[in-house]
C-alpha cells in the first residue's frame, strides 16, 4: 500500500477540536500556517503563541521523504543513531543519479549498472528500517510526493531543498539537512525557528500565455534569493481557487528560490479533483468536512495586514510570462522586457536547448499545454529550432501522457525523452554538443539556474521559465522572441504568430501506470545486513565527529575568503559529483572549488600561507588537517543558498574547518552547520569582512561562555603584527549549543538512545 488512509483518519480525527483550542489559547484569528504549525506542536511543547522569528520551537511532522543523492547521508547517519525501525512513515526516491544522455531505456540501464552499489544499500537500509523505496525511474521525489503522499493539514520534512512542493496540495512541507530527517524517523521532536508568515494575495485569473510558475517567476524579483529567509509564503485570495493543484505545487515548489522555509495553498475544489483523480477519494471525503481548518480564518482575509508580517499582491489576470536568469533565479524579465535585456548584456541570443521537466514543472497539465505548443506550430508550419529535452516528472505522467498521445508530439518535434528523473536539473546531463568556452543559452522549465549547475560549463546561460515558454522560445531558437507578440516565418515564408497554449489540468480519462515503481518495505526487516564493502569508493561508514575540545580556537589560518554567491553548488557540486554522496572523504574533494578567492578572484586557488603557493582549497584544507590544524572559511550574503545538501556542512567539519563566518545564511544551510557541531557565525558589523587578509591567523574566544544570544570575539592576526578584533554573532540556542559540545546533533542523539 503505498499511502495509509488510517494514518491520515488518526490525524484527522480531533483537527477541528485542536482548531479551536489554538485559536482560544493564541487569542486571535489563525493564518493557514499557523493551524497547521500549531496542529503539529510536538507532545510537552506548551500551546501558547510563540514569537514568529524568533522562538525555537518542537514540531512533529507525519511523514519524511529522501531523495538518493541526500538519503545516503541521512541513512548513514540512521544507522548511527540505535534506532532500530523509522518512527513515521518516510520514503526513499531514486531520482537524482540517472544521467540524460540518450534516452530513458538506455541511460536507465547505464544508471543501474553504475550506481548499482548505491541502489542496493538504499534498498536494503530501507527494508531495514521500515521505509518505503521508490526505485529509479518512478519519479522526481516531490512529484511523486505529490501524487501519492500529500494531503491538506498534514506537515512533512524532505531531505531536499524543494519539498515545499507538497505545499500546492496545503501540507506544510519543509526541506532539511539529512540529521534532521534523521531526528524525525528516529522518533524526535523536530526543531524549527517560528517562521514569519508573508501572505501573497493572488486576484483575478491566469490566462494566455501565463501560467503558475509565472508568478512564482515574479515573486523571485520581488522578494529577491533572500527575502522569504525564515518565513513561510501564504497564498490566499480568490486567485488561488482557480490554480491547479500541480500548479499550486510549482509555485510552492519555486518558494525554495526566494528562501523561504516553505510556502502553502489554501485547500479548495482543485485540491480536491487532484486528490480523487490520484486515488484518495477519501482523503477528500474527510478533507472536505474540515475544509475551515485548511484555509486561514474569515478574520484574517478581511484584514491581512494585520496577520501577515508582509502582504504582497499578484493580479493574475494582468501577470506576463517571466523568464529569470542567468545565473540566479530572481533576475526576473516580464518576457516583453527580455529582448532588450539580451542586447544590453549581450546574452547569447541563440537558443540552443529547451529542457522540460524536474520537479518545478512536470506535472499532466505542464506536459499538456507545452505539447500544445508544438502542435500548433507544425498546424502553421513551423519547426522546432533548438535541441528539445523532456523528463517527465513521473512514471504516472509519463505513462499517462505517453497514452494520450502527448509524448509523441514531443518525439515529432525532435525531442528527447529521458527518464523520470532529475538528469540535467542537476548537472546529470552528458551534453556533448558544445565546448565548454562556447556561450550559449538554454532555457529550462527547471528552478534553479546557478552556474554550471546543467551541464557543469561556466558559459551556459541558463534561464528558467514556464514549460510553454520554453517550447516556444525553442521554436524560435531565440531567447529574444516574445510569442506574445512576435511573429516567426513558416516554411511557406508566410509570417505566422504562435497561438495561445491550452491544456487539460487532469487527464480526461483519468491517470494510469502499469508499475508505478513502489517497493513496500519487508514488515520486519531485523535480520537485514546492510553491506558497505570497505574499499567501495561510493559509500563509507560514517565515523563521528569528535566532541569539542573545550577551548577557544586560537590562531587558525584563514581557507578562504570568498566574495558573491557562494551557494551549495559552490560549496558542494553535484554533477558528476552526485556519485559520492555516500563517501564523505571522497566528496570533500569538492569542498569550496566553486567560491570564488576575494583576493584573486579564482575558483579553487587559495593562498597556502606556509609556502607562499596558491593550490586547491581540498588540498590546503587537507594539508593543515594532517598537520592537526584547523582553518576559517569567510564569506558573503546568503551563504549556502540553494540545496538542503548537509555534505556542504559535514565536509568542512570532516576537513577540520573550524568555524565558518559569514554575513548572512541561508536557513538550511546553517542548521546543517549546527547540526554537525560547525560554529556557523555571522558579522555583528558586516564591514568587518574587509579588514580580513589573506594571510591572516584568526582567534574565536568566547567558547568557554557560550550562550544563546551572546556573541562571541573574533581576533584577526595579521602578518604585520598588527591585529583586529570584533563581535561574531551566532543563532545557537541551548540545545544547539550541546550540539556543538557534543561533536555533533548526532553524537547527542545517540546518548538518548543508551
Ligand atoms: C537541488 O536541486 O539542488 C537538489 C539536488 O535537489 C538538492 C539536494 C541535493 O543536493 O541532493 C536540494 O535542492 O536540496
Ligand atoms: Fe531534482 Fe532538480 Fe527538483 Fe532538485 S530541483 S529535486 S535536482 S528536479
Amino acid at each position: 500500500m503505498v499511502f495509509d488512509i488510517d494514518l491520515i483518519k488518526n490525524i484527522y480525527q480531533h483537527y477541528p477540536q485542536k482548531i479551536d483550542l489554538i485559536r482560544q489559547k493564541i487569542g486571535k484569528p489563525l493564518t493557514l500556517t499557523e493551524k497547521i504549525l500549531y496542529a503539529h506542536l510536538a507532545e510537552g511543547e506548551e500551546l501558547k503563541a510563540y514569537k514568529r522569528g524568533e522562538d525555537y520551537v518542537n514540531f512533529s511532522p507525519d511523514r519524511v521523504a529522501m531523495q538518493d543523492a541526500t538519503a545516503q547521508m541521512a541513512l548513514l547517519q540512521l544507522m548511527n543513531s540505535g534506532r532500530k525501525r523509522v518512527a513515521v512513515p518516510s520514503t526513499v526516491h531514486c531520482d537524482h543519479l540517472i544521467q540524460a544522455y540518450k534516452n530513458a531505456h538506455d541511460d536507465l540501464i547505464v544508471a543501474e549498472s553504475n550506481n548499482h552499489e548505491v541502489y542496493q544499500f538504499l534498498r536494503d537500509v530501507s527494508n531495514k528500517y521500515g521505509i518505503g523505496f521508490w526505485k529509479p525511474d518512478a519519479g522526481i521525489i516531490h512529484q511523486v510526493v505529490l501524487e501519492n503522499y500529500a494531503f491538506p493539514g498534514g506537515m512533512m520534512i524532505g531531505t531536499d531543498s524543494h519539498t515545499p512542493n507538497a505545499g500546492g496540495l496545503s501540507m506544510i512541507a519543509i526541506g532539511v539537512g539529512g540529521a534532521d530527517a534523521v531526528d524525525v524517523m528516529a522518533g524526535m521532536p523536530w526543531e524549527l525557528k517560528m517562521p514569519k508568515i508573508i501572505g501573497v494575495k493572488l486576484i483575478g485569473k491566469l490566462s494566455g500565455w501565463a501560467s503558475p510558475k509565472d508568478v512564482i517567476l515574479k515573486l523571485a524579483g520581488i522578494l529577491t534569493v533572500k527575502g522569504g529567509t525564515n518565513s513561510i509564503i501564504e497564498y490566499f485570495g480568490e486567485g488561488t481557487e482557480s490554480l491547479s493543484a500541480t500548479g499550486k505545487a510549482t509555485i510552492c515548489n519555486m518558494g525554495a528560490e526566494v528562501g523561504a522555509t516553505t510556502s502553502i495553498f489554501p485547500y479548495s475544489k482543485k485540491s480536491a479533483d487532484y486528490l480523487s483523480m490520484t486515488g484518495r477519494r477519501e482523503v477528500v471525503d474527510l478533507a472536505n468536512t474540515l475544509s475551515d481548518c485548511f484555509n486561514p480564518d474569515k478574520a484574517v482575509l478581511e484584514q491581512p495586514e494585520n496577520y501577515y508580517d508582509q502582504v504582497i499582491e499578484i493580479n493574475l489576470s494582468t501577470l506576463e510570462p517571466y523568464v529569470n536568469g542567468p545565473f540566479t533565479p530572481d533576475l526576473a524579465y516580464p518576457i516583453s522586457q527580455l529582448a532588450s535585456a539580451v542586447k544590453e548584456h549581450d546574452y547569447p541570443d541563440n537558443m540552443e536547448v529547451g529542457l522540460i521537466g524536474s520537479c518545478t514543472n512536470s506535472s499532466y497539465e505542464d506536459m499538456m499545454r507545452a505539447a500544445s505548443v508544438i502542435d500548433n506550430a507544425n498546424k502553421l508550419g513551423l519547426k522546432v529550432n533548438a535541441k528539445l529535452i523532456i523528463n517527465p516528472g513521473s512514471e504516472q505522467v509519463k505513462y499517462t501522457s505517453k497514452r494520450d498521445g502527448i509524448l509523441s508530439r514531443f518525439e515529432q518535434a525532435g525531442a528527447a525523452i529521458m527518464a523520470n528523473a532529475c538528469g540535467p536539473c542537476i548537472g546529470q546531463w552528458r551534453r556533448d554538443d558544445v565546448a565548454d568556452e562556447h556561450k550559449n543559452s538554454i532555457v529550462t522549465s527547471f528552478n534553479r539556474n546557478f552556474a554550471k549547475r546543467n551541464d557543469g560549463s561556466p558559459n551556459t546561460y541558463a534561464f528558467v521559465c514556464s514549460p510553454e515558454i520554453v517550447v516556444a522560445l525553442s521554436i524560435a531558437g531565440k531567447l529574444s522572441f516574445n510569442p506574445l507578440t512576435d511573429n516567426l516565418i513558416n516554411d511557406k515564408g508566410e509570417k505566422v504568430k504562435l497561438p495561445e497554449p491550452i491544456g487539460d489540468e487532469l487527464p480526461r480519462q483519468g491517470f494510469a501506470v502499469d508499475d508505478a515503481g513502489y517497493i513496500e518495505p519487508m514488515a520486519d526487516g531485523s535480520l537485514v545486513e546492510v553491506r558497505i564493502a570497505p574499499n567501495s569508493e561510493r559509500l563509507q561508514q560514517l565515523l563521528p565527529f569528535s566532541p569539542w575540545d573545550g577551548k577557544d580556537i586560537i590562531s587558525q589560518p584563514l581557507l578562504i575568503k570568498a566574495t558573491g554567491k557562494c551557494t551549495t553548488d559552490h560549496i558542494s557540486m553535484a554533477g558528476k559529483w552526485l556519485k559520492f554522496r555516500g563517501h564523505l572523504d571522497n566528496i570533500s574533494n569538492n569542498m569550496l572549488i566553486g567560491a570564488v578567492n576575494a583576493f584573486n578572484q579564482k575558483t579553487n586557488s587559495v593562498l597556502d600561507a606556509q609556502t607562499g603557493d596558491y593550490v586547491e582549497v581540498p588540498a590546503l584544507a587537507r594539508k593543515l588537517k594532517a598537520q592537526g590544524v584547523g582553518s576559517i572559511v569567510v564569506a558573503e550574503e546568503n551563504y549556502g543558498e540553494g540545496s538542503s545538501r548537509e555534505h556542504a556542512a559535514m565536509e568542512p567539519r570532516f576537513l577540520n574547518v573550524k568555524a565558518i563566518v559569514v554575513k548572512s545564511f541561508a536557513r538550511i544551510h546553517e542548521t546543517n552547520l549546527k547540526k554537525q557541531g560547525m560554529l556557523a557565525l555571522t558579522f555583528v558589523n558586516k564591514d568587518d569582512y574587509d579588514k580580513i587578509r589573506e594571510d591572516d591567523q584568526i582567534s574565536i574566544t568566547g567558547l568557554c561562555d557560550f550562550a544563546p544570544g551572546k556573541n562571541l570575539t573574533l581576533t584577526l592576526h595579521h602578518r604585520d603584527g598588527s591585529q583586529d578584533s570584533f563581535a561574531v554573532a551566532h543563532t545557537y540556542n541551548q540545545a544547539q549549543i550541546e550540539w556543538f559540545k557534543a561533536g555533533s546533533a548526532l553524537n547527542k542523539l545517540k546518548e538518548e538512545f543508551k
